[in-house]
Parts: C-alpha cells; sequence; structure tokens
C-alpha cells in the first residue's frame, strides 16, 4: 500500500508514535554512549543506533500480551516494547530501581509484565525459548503472540535451525525476526552466507519468509503486521528478514574500521529518522516545529532517565540470593 494511503488508514497518530519510539531510541543510544566514553557508566554495551525501525515497526504490530524476545543488542527493542526509558536507565547503572533490580545491566534488560523477556546475550539464545512461549500459547489456546529477534550471526547457530523446524512442525505462533545489519560483530556476512537473503531459509522448514527494508518503519510496520496477524490467526510462523545496519561500533569503543567508509556512507543516507520525518511533513503531518517541540520533551525525558539512573540506590549485598528462584505450583 502507499506511504500516503497507509498513513490515512492507519491514522497519523500511530505514526508520530513510532517517530516518537525512535527518537528516544536514538537519543538514548547517543547519550548512553557519551556516558561511556566520559566513563561514567559501568559494564559493557552494544548499540542500537541506525536500527530503530526494527524494533519499533515490529513491536507496532504487536497487542498487549505479546511477548518479544531479545539480544545482546536490547536497549531499542526494550523502548519500542514499553519499558520506561528510566528502569533501563537505571538498569544500566546496576541500581535497584532498574527493570532488573540491578542485577542484568545492558545485556540483561526487559520485563515480563511489560512483555520482554529480559534479554540474553548468547547468540540465537533466545530463539528456542520464544519458540517454546509460541508453543506454550498454543496449548493454552491463547491468542498471543511471540517474536524472537535477532541477527544475521545468529543465523547460523544450531539453535536457530531446530526452533525454526519445530516451530514450523508444531505451526506455533511465533514470528522470527532477523536484523540483518550485514555483520555479525567485526566479521562480513559475505564470509559467513553464501545465499543472498536469509529470509531463503525459512523454505528449508516450510516456513513462510519475508523480507522488508530494515531502514523504512512503514515497510517493516506493515510486513511485521502481515507475519503477526498470521501467527495469531493459526496460519503458522514467518522468517522475517529485515535488511539493516548500525551506525555504530559492535560494542563500547569499537571504531568498526572494518567497515568500508563508502559503506557507512551508504547506508547513512538511509537513516530511518529521517525517513520518517520527511514523510511526516511532506504529508503535513507534523510541522518543523512540532518535530522540534517532540525532540526536545524527548531530550529532557532520557536527561530526567539519566538523573534517575544515577541518583538511585545501589542494591544490598543481603538482597544477593532474593530474585534467583521463582516459586511455581506444578498443576496435578
Ligand atoms: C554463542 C555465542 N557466540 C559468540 C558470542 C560473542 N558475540 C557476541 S555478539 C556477536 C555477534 C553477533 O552478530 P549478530 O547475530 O549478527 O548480531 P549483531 O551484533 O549484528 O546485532 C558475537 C560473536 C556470543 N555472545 N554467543
Ligand atoms: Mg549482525
Amino acid at each position: 500500500m502507499a506511504k500516503k494511503d497507509l498513513l490515512k488508514k492507519l491514522g497519523e497518530e500511530k505514526f508520530i508514535k513510532m517517530f516518537e519510539s525512535m527518537v528516544e531510541i536514538r537519543t538514548f543510544e547517543e547519550k548512553v554512549q557519551f556516558l561511556f566514553l566520559e566513563g561514567k557508566m559501568p559494564g559493557t554495551i552494544h548499540q542500537y543506533i541506525g536500527m530503530e525501525a526494527c524494533a519499533v515497526g515490529v513491536c507496532s504490530a504487536l497487542k498487549e500480551g505479546d511477548v518479544i524476545g531479545s539480544t545482546h543488542r536490547p536497549h531499542g527493542h526494550a523502548i519500542a516494547k514499553g519499558v520506561p526509558s528510566k528502569e533501563i536507565m537505571a538498569e544500566l547503572y546496576g541500581k535497584t530501581t532498574g527493570c532488573c533490580k540491578g542485577k542484568g545491566g545492558s545485556m540483561h534488560v526487559g520485563d515480563i509484565k511489560r512483555g520482554m523477556l529480559p534479554a540474553i546475550a548468547i547468540v540465537g539464545g533466545n530463539i528456542p525459548i520464544v519458540m517454546g512461549m509460541a508453543l506454550a500459547f498454543k496449548l493454552k489456546n491463547q491468542k498471543r503472540v511471540a517474536v524472537s529477534f535477532f541477527g544475521d550471526g545468529a543465523s547460523n547457530e544450531g539453535a536457530f535451525h531446530e526452533a525454526l523446524n519445530m516451530a514450523s512442525i508444531y505451526d506455533v505462533p511465533a514470528v522470527f525476526v532477523c536484523e540483518n545489519n550485514l555483520y555479525g560483530a567485526s566479521t562480513s556476512i559475505k564470509k559467513t552466507l553464501k545465499i543472498e537473503n536469509i529470509s531463503e531459509r525459512a523454505s528449508s522448514y516450510g516456513m513462510k519468509g519475508m523480507i522488508a527494508d530494515g531502514m523504512d518503519v512503514i515497510d517493516v510496520y506493515e510486513k511485521a503486521s502481515k507475519a503477526v496477524g498470521d501467527a495469531r490467526s493459526g496460519r503458522g510462523p514467518t522468517l522475517l528478514e529485515l535488511k539493516t545496519f548500525r551506525f555504530c561500533g559492535h560494542s563500547r569503543r569499537d571504531p568498526s574500521k572494518y567497515i568500508p567508509k563508502e559503506e557507512k556512507e551508504l547506508w547513512k543516507k538511509k537513516d530511518p529518522i529521517l525517513n520518517l520525518e520527511k514523510i511526516l511533513l511532506e504529508e503535513k503531518v507534523i510541522n518543523e516545529e512540532g518535530i522540534k517541540e517532540l525532540k526536545d520533551r524527548i531530550d529532557k525525558k532520557i536527561e530526567e532517565a539519566i538523573e534517575f539512573g544515577q541518583n538511585s540506590p545501589e542494591p544490598r549485598p543481603e538482597d544477593t540470593y532474593n530474585d534467583l528462584y521463582v516459586s511455581m505450583e506444578v498443576p496435578r
């Protein structure tokens, strides 16, 4: 559907929300990058700058009750799924007000009550778990959908293949979202893949494969809506490949010298935030002043999140063994 028609059909508010969420991710990540470089933040980070349309487009296609699984690069997924940025920030600082009470840190952010499984940093690690969650939804007759986010590198892990095969034979309500940013750490996919599109792998499991432009939130949203709708209505899982790029290094302090300058420049022109901003201005959904107001508001929100994170209490030694186990009643 043409962008103009889609804007009309879904309502302008939906797209402003998507824009706002992408700006929030970008602002969060840029400020966090700065804090790291200044030595003001502990641990390590893998950032989502440039990939915002992937998380936002997919999560905007979900309903309350749906769940996502994430990776070592989870900040964007968390914000897009509605985990408050101040709780994510506090988690990065290792504080008790963090979304995992400061016990997870950057690579494990998440919040079950907001539908995000705490992120799993083992490459490919969340894929079979999300498959299991989708199977549980099916067995319990719940109309819920489980989404797994992972990278191109993860699609070469055994866990990916086992999980997709099981998802297909059990026809579970899942969507497998491969964020193909062309690199697994410093290794180009040219060295790790002999096929053009990772989505082609779906066919070997009798699953639907789809591709979306991961720099275009509207395209991601449209394709994800189709995949999520299929999953929810019992038409089985989909492997959705998003063609994207990270504008930052793989992790903290990586200058990404292994990426040719021309390649970086080419992708910078596809900036997903500028892309949507242009459409919103062209379609007169918002004017320049509205954009400035929105960006200022988000800037303030993230500044407050930093203050909240910095000033929150440290965990106490006596809490070390709390929250390790959940007491469960197993139905007989
Ligand atoms: C099983 C496993 N192997 C290696 C690593 C180290 N590692 C962390 S991230 C990463 C690259 C992952 O690439 P990709 O799946 O494409 O995700 P991206 O970082 O591009 O988002 C590697 C090799 C790991 N965490 N887990
Ligand atoms: Mg990658």
